[in-house]
């Protein structure tokens, strides 16, 4: 029997440009390219994906997930997918209304993902994206994002026996009734990272909802691709941290990654290999996060600052990203 599954994945690449999605689709080895915002262009081909998540930034940047091998793509009912070098990038966007709500079009989208997932060799899902408007609205077990959770963890099903992917839950603010979730998968396995500083999600406490998150707090890639890096923010063991004070939740923030990569054994902290999506629920603060980021971190980070939610009302800002091997 051959032992090494992992030669299977090629290295893997993610960079934010400021590119014409036609270029980059057009260019060999892409395997997906995720624009942000309404301004965004539209296109139908399976890679592309366009998430409302407003840039703050000056530049709208693309996303780009790069490999070097032949990228093949397709459509199987609602999955989008590409594929190559042992990797696979899949997305699924559901209307909530066509679903009878938010928590039937997470479990929808679950469902699919893992019934799309048995069919490929890319069998492993690593780390899945979640994004939908108006995620702390409704109080109590009502809160979307709880709903969510809900049907989220009903999807997943059996699929996720052997453990949750590393993800990110994040609130779209130009609310769209629309659930849009994208994946990266893998030919061979990952290794799940928990943060020692933080309660792992799904067992927080049943304050926290009826359905407790489904995430690890990160995923060493097969290969020695390096770390995908969940959203992270200003929480410890469970709780929320510094209510109304973003500098502090920064701060928190920040070693919360710090432990995280300690945990995943990664050395060396962020470089320019280490592309980082800043998600901000106030776009008035924006300047003062870009100030915190270029004190805290070396220039070479490549950076996105976005407008969006995080899960509970009371944290200002989470982190998410990538510490790979490659750049
Ligand atoms: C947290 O640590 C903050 O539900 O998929 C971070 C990453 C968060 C992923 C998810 C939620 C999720 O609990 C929120």
């Amino acid at each position: 029997m051959p032992l090494s599954v992992d030669a299977a994945c090629v290295p893997l690449r993610v960079h934010y440009v400021a590119a014409e999605p036609a270029n980059l689709l057009a260019t060999p080895g892409t395997l997906a390219a995720i624009g942000f915002g309404a301004a965004a262009a539209l296109t139908d081909d399976p890679r592309w994906l366009r998430l409302p998540l407003r840039p703050l930034g000056a530049e709208a940047m693309v996303e780009v997930w790069r490999i070097d091998a032949t990228v093949e793509h397709g459509r199987t009912g609602a999955v989008r997918y590409a594929a190559g070098g042992g990797w696979l990038f899949g997305a699924i966007e559901l209307d909530e209304a066509a679903q009878g709500g938010l928590e039937q079009a997470a479990e929808a989208a679950y469902r699919a993902l893992a019934a799309f997932q048995v069919s490929r060799a890319e069998q492993h899902v690593l780390r899945v994206w979640n994004y939908f408007g108006a995620i702390n609205r409704g109080a109590g077990d009502d809160e979307r994002y709880k709903r969510f959770c809900a049907g989220r963890a009903r999807g997943m099903g059996a699929g996720f026996a052997g453990g949750y992917p590393a993800a990110t839950a994040i609130g779209v603010q130009d609310a769209p009734q629309r659930l849009q979730i994208y994946w990266l998968a893998a030919a061979a396995a990952g290794t799940r990272v928990e943060n020692p500083r933080q309660t792992s999600a799904w067992r927080y406490p049943r304050h926290y909802g009826p359905s407790p998150p489904t995430f690890a707090r990160g995923m060493r890639l097969p290969g020695g691709a390096g770390l995908a890096i969940s959203g992270t923010a200003a929480i410890v063991g469970h709780a929320s941290q510094s209510a109304g004070d973003l500098d502090a939740q920064l701060a928190e923030t920040f070693a919360n990654l710090g432990a995280l990569l300690d945990a995943a054994g990664v050395a060396g902290g962020f470089d320019a290999r280490s592309p980082l999506k800043v998600y901000l629920r106030d776009p008035a603060q924006a300047a003062r996060v870009a100030a915190f980021l270029d004190a805290r971190l070396p220039a070479a980070v490549p950076r996105l600052l976005l407008a969006g939610d995080v899960c509970r009302a009371e944290l200002a800002v989470e982190i998410d990203g990538w510490r790979l091997m490659s750049g």
